[in-house]
């Protein structure tokens, strides 16, 4: 089955959204409820490489991925096909009901492309956040302990336990509560932010945490530590260096599960298939969700035969879990990321992208950072250059103006004040220079 060639080329027409996108968010008022917002209301006609286009027939540059889940490419050929193929054989039966080989293939799949050699097993589930109860619950049985930490700026999730592992109040669990318990919170070595200085930061606050985590809860009595090892939401964070290693360390020696969750920054994402690749560090448990199928829900927990396997038979599960067109679509992304080497490409957009974010940031002092890694990349928006104190009006504007040029861009923040850019990692130089161009364009008009 083909796909519609979507040209690689931006194209306005109208105004962004135009009239027909209006037409729809407008009628949408009627029948969607409003908890649910759209960052961009340009409704979607198709897209693929690094383009999205809408039903006004204007084409935009995506710097967005659907949230870093199109990393092949979105309706890349051979997703599409291999779903399609496996959805006119049978559309569900329920792995927990009479299973199918692509569930194996994938949890095979999994169990290698992770980090660490070990005996390992896998299970699937459909979003992320069902990812992160499923790795809580796994780490809890195995252990018998059961609480949780987390870290400041973190984000795991909507549903209760994962509102609970989130750290921002607003907009994820105003109203919602109450939440979960036995979840504890802990300093995150966020460099630009750290009182001493980025230098430090990493073991400066891996001393914090693992100083609090024995104080206040007692290490005995953790069942597991999570974290992202890129904060995703929180603001495209990159921990100083030192920090994940040594977490990990003071994990293994008390017999805590470590768990990396990678929903955001897997499947070649940051440069390494997995960002914990990039400290040597072997989570015991892995968390992924978003990048692995190329757009179709599933997700998984990873993590070594000896934890996995301590669950009760029957104890994990639920009725889509592994869905077979979800599956197939997962190893034709999987086969794309390393046959296309996607993980060479990530890193080849991250030096395009830091490089020209960094010239611009020389002459604009409301650039406070610029960080990520691989094709996760973001810029901190502060007051000036001597006062980090965030500035969400800036982004607001410097946003807006992408928006109105054709360039979908994701903001990101605990204080709402960081722009992130995760384009698909099939997207080609042209348009990523481009993009570039129209976000630097809003400063100068800024
Ligand atoms: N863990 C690290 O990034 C999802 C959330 C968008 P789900 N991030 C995008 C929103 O506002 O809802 C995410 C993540 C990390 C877990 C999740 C949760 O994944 O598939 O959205 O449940």
């Amino acid at each position: 089955m083909a796909t519609p060639e979507v040209a690689q080329a931006r194209r306005i027409v109208t105004e962004i959204p135009g009239p027909k996108s209006r037409a729809l968010q407008e009628r949408r008022r009627s029948s969607v409820a409003q908890g649910v917002s759209s960052a961009l209301p340009v409704y979607v006609e198709r897209a693929g490489g690094g383009i999205v286009e809408d039903i006004d027939g204007n084409a935009l540059i995506d710097f967005g991925a659907g949230i870093a889940v199109t990393n092949v490419g979105n309706a890349s050929p051979r997703v599409v096909e291999r779903a399609a193929e496996q959805l006119a054989k049978f559309t569900h039966t329920c792995f927990m009901v009479n299973p199918y080989e692509g569930y194996v293939e994938v949890c095979e799949a999994l169990n290698r492309i992770t980090p660490g050699d070990h005996e390992k097993r896998s299970l699937l589930l459909n979003s992320g956040a069902e990812a992160v109860e499923n790795a809580v619950k796994i780490a809890r049985a195995a252990t018998g302990r059961t609480a949780v930490v987390v870290f400041d700026h973190a984000y795991h999730g909507r549903t209760n336990l994962t509102m609970a592992l989130t750290a921002k109040n607003m907009p994820y669990k105003q109203g919602f509560g109450p939440f979960a318990g036995e979840v504890y919170r802990m300093p995150m070595a966020y460099p630009f932010r750290w009182p001493t200085g980025p230098g430090d930061c990493g073991p400066e606050a891996a001393r914090q945490a693992i100083d609090q985590i024995t104080a206040q809860i007692g290490a005995q009595n953790v069942a597991a530590v999570l974290i992202e090892p890129i904060q995703g939401e929180g603001g495209f964070i990159v921990p100083g260096t030192g920090f994940l290693p040594e977490l990990a360390d003071f994990c293994r020696a008390n017999g805590i599960v470590f768990i990396a969750d990678e929903i955001q920054t897997g499947f070649a994402r940051t440069g390494d298939m997995f960002a914990c690749e990039h400290e040597g560090i072997v989570p015991d448990l892995i968390t992924t969700a978003k990048g692995i199928a190329g757009g179709l829900p599933l997700s998984a927990v990873t993590g070594s035969a000896e934890l996995m396997d301590a669950v009760h038979a029957g104890g994990l599960g639920g009725t889509y879990g592994g869905n077979p067109a979800a599956c197939a679509a997962a190893l034709a992304a999987v086969e794309e990321i390393e046959s296309q080497q996607l993980v060479k490409r990530a890193r080849a957009i991250g030096e395009t992208m830091l490089g020209r974010l960094r010239a611009i940031a020389d002459r604009y002092g409301i650039i406070g950072d610029v960080r990520g890694r691989g094709a996760m990349v973001a810029i901190e928006l502060v007051a000036g250059a001597d006062d980090h104190t965030p500035n969400p009006d800036a982004l607001g504007e410097i946003v807006r103006y992408c928006h109105s040029q054709g360039l979908i861009l994701l903001t990101a923040g605990t204080y709402g004040n960081v722009i992130r850019m995760l384009p698909p990692l099939v997207i080609g130089d042209d348009l990523l220079d481009e993009g570039l161009s129209i976000l630097e364009e809003a400063f100068a008009r800024l």
